[in-house]
């Protein structure tokens, strides 16, 4: 009899979903058992996981080489990658690609994550490489890829775009590809720290034009020091960029050498978001380096809000629908903080660009501002200095904005002294842009057009009003006295 039960239990765990484990460290070649962990990727990469299996690294251990475990997961039981002991003190597992073309694959797979692991890839080279790459090229739709948590750093990606455009576009810490007609939907890529990777932090291209990836979301990651692009998704249905920082772009181990790169941007979408951003100290690249950009092919609404950028060489904006296939979208640039960003570029005269309740905060600099030829500037406060010029056209509209140091482009609107709580600040968050509040006594409070489908939120998330005059700039509140 209890042989019997002893078979019985044995079948039964291994039938269910099982913890394997990774030591690159033991002596022994190992089980994948907690008493005998695998020491060399070679057995981790030729194991096919099932749904609720996990992998695990023994933290601060480094494990050289590819890791590419075979397998799905379902939608109720995903396979995790992470590390253990749970909760180590002993910093995450480092995962060295060892120069490799990419650190980590998953490849035609479904419902994985990829949680708390330190990937990298370092060369003596330059190249197509990635820390992290989930790649499909079958002509099927995967679904549910989530990295997190992850610190990926020092990827030896290929930083010149000029002459490299194709290698460079494929370089980053985190990349998602798709080909051969494939889809990847349910893309998050999340709370991730990115830093030192050539090409860019974290590229996304989860579907076709003709079959566009659902539900892409990069949130929360901190990107710094990339030498290229931080953060995009092309060729997506309604993707969410959000809550990232992206700071010293183009600088950093690897820095950009040819070419152009852009912060955060968009291209080949339907109905894109960038939201909650922070933008900082990006290098010039050949034109762009802007901290945001509305890129081409885009259809629906561009919608860039809630953002804070600040000293970014290319400036805040870019429309660059002309710069591929254009399909004219809705560009709608609201309650940003733009401060010391003081350019905008405009490429492509199809989109109609509504910029309205920002803050463009440039008292050293002089205004470099081009839009698209039917622009409409709504409700936004400029500080300037006394040289800057705007844009004026017959379809760029200029209505109630607010002008300080600068000479208004039209008739409209209002001058003087906005009245900032603590305004230049030039810092690392979201809360920084605080001191673009504005004082009790503001003759900015209530001056505003109703904007249709305003979003009803300002910056810091007060009401604005479908009905009653708003404030100009991103604050909507009543004044504060600090
Ligand atoms: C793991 O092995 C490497 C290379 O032999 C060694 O440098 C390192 O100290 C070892 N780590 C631990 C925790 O044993
Ligand atoms: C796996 O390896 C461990 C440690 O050597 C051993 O105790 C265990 O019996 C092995 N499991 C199987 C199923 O072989
Ligand atoms: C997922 O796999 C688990 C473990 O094999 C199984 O129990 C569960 O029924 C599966 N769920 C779905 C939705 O297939
Ligand atoms: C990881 O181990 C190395 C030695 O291999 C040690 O220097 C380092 O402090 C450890 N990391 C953490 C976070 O404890
Ligand atoms: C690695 O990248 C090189 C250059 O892009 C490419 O030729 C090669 O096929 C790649 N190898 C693998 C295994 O992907
Ligand atoms: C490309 O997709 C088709 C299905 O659309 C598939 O039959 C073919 O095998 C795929 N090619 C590769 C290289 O996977
Ligand atoms: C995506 O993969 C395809 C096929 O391997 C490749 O041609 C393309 O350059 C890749 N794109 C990116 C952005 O990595
Ligand atoms: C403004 O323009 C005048 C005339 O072109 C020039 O003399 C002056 O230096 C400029 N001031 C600044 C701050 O650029
Ligand atoms: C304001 O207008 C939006 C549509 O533009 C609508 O969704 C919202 O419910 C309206 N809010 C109020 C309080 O009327
Ligand atoms: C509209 C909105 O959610 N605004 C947020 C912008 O960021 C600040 C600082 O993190 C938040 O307090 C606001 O709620």
């Amino acid at each position: 009899m209890i042989f019997f039960y002893l078979a019985l239990f044995c079948s039964l765990v291994a039938g269910g979903p099982t913890q394997y484990y990774v030591d690159c460290n033991a002596t022994s070649p190992g089980n994948g058992s907690l008493a005998g962990p695998w020491n060399s990727l070679g057995s981790v990469n030729s194991f096919v996981f099932s749904p609720g299996d996990v992998l695990s690294f023994k933290s601060n251990i480094t494990c050289k080489g590819v890791v590419a475990p075979l397998g799905s997961g379902n939608l109720t039981h995903p396979i995790r990658i992470m590390s253990y002991p749970p909760d180590s003190i002993n910093g995450p597992p480092i995962l060295d690609g060892d120069g490799n073309n990419y650190t980590l694959l998953l490849k035609n797979q479904d419902h994985w994550r990829i949680s708390n692991l330190a990937v990298t890839n370092p060369a003596a080279d330059l190249g197509r490489r990635q820390g992290i790459l989930i790649m499909a090229d079958d002509g099927k739709v995967h679904s549910d890829m989530v990295v997190d948590h992850n610190t990926v750093y020092d990827v030896a990606g290929q930083t010149n775009k000029a002459t490299h455009s194709s290698d460079f576009a494929g370089s980053a810490g985190i990349s998602i590809n798709t080909s051969n007609g494939s889809r990847i939907d349910d893309v998050w890529v999340r709370d991730n720290k990115v830093q030192d990777c050539g090409g860019g932090a974290i590229k996304v291209r989860p579907g076709q034009a003709t079959n566009q990836g659902r539900n892409a979301r990069v949130s929360y990651n901190s990107i710094d020091a990339c030498g290229g692009d931080g953060v995009i998704i092309a060729y997506a249905d309604s993707p969410s960029i959000d809550h990232n920082v992206a700071s010293n772009l183009g600088k950093g181990k690897y820095p950009w050498t040819g070419g152009n790169f852009a912060a955060m941007w968009v291209m080949c979408d339907h109905n894109p978001v960038i939201a909650h951003n922070v933008v900082y100290g990006s290098a010039m690249s050949l034109y762009d380096s802007e901290a945001f950009d509305c890129d081409w092919g885009n259809t629906g609404t561009c919608l860039v809000e809630y953002n804070y950028s600040h000293d970014n060489a290319g400036g805040s904006f870019l429309n660059c629908d002309g710069c591929g296939d254009p399909k004219g979208p809705t560009q709608i640039v609201r309650y940003n903080v733009f401060e010391n960003d003081c350019r905008m570029v405009s490429v492509g005269e199809l989109p109609e660009l509504w910029f309205c309740n920002n803050v463009v905060y440039c008292p050293k600099q002089d205004f470099s501002i081009n839009v698209p030829p039917t622009t409409h500037f709504v409700n936004n406060i400029f500080v300037g200095t006394a040289n800057a010029t705007l844009p004026t056209g017959s379809g760029v509209d200029w209505k109630s904005n607010f002008f300080q140091s600068v000479t208004p482009p039209t008739e409209n609107g209002f001058t003087g002294n906005p009245g900032f709580v603590n305004p230049g600040l030039a810092g690392k968050t979201l809360g920084a842009a605080f001191g673009y509040r504005v004082k009790p006594d503001s003759p900015v409070l209530s001056k505003g057009s109703v904007v249709h489908g305003n979003g009803n939120l300002d910056f810091f998330g007060h009401d604005v009003s479908n009905y009653t005059a708003p404030n100009l700039g991103a604050y909507s509140g009543a004044g504060v006295s600090l």
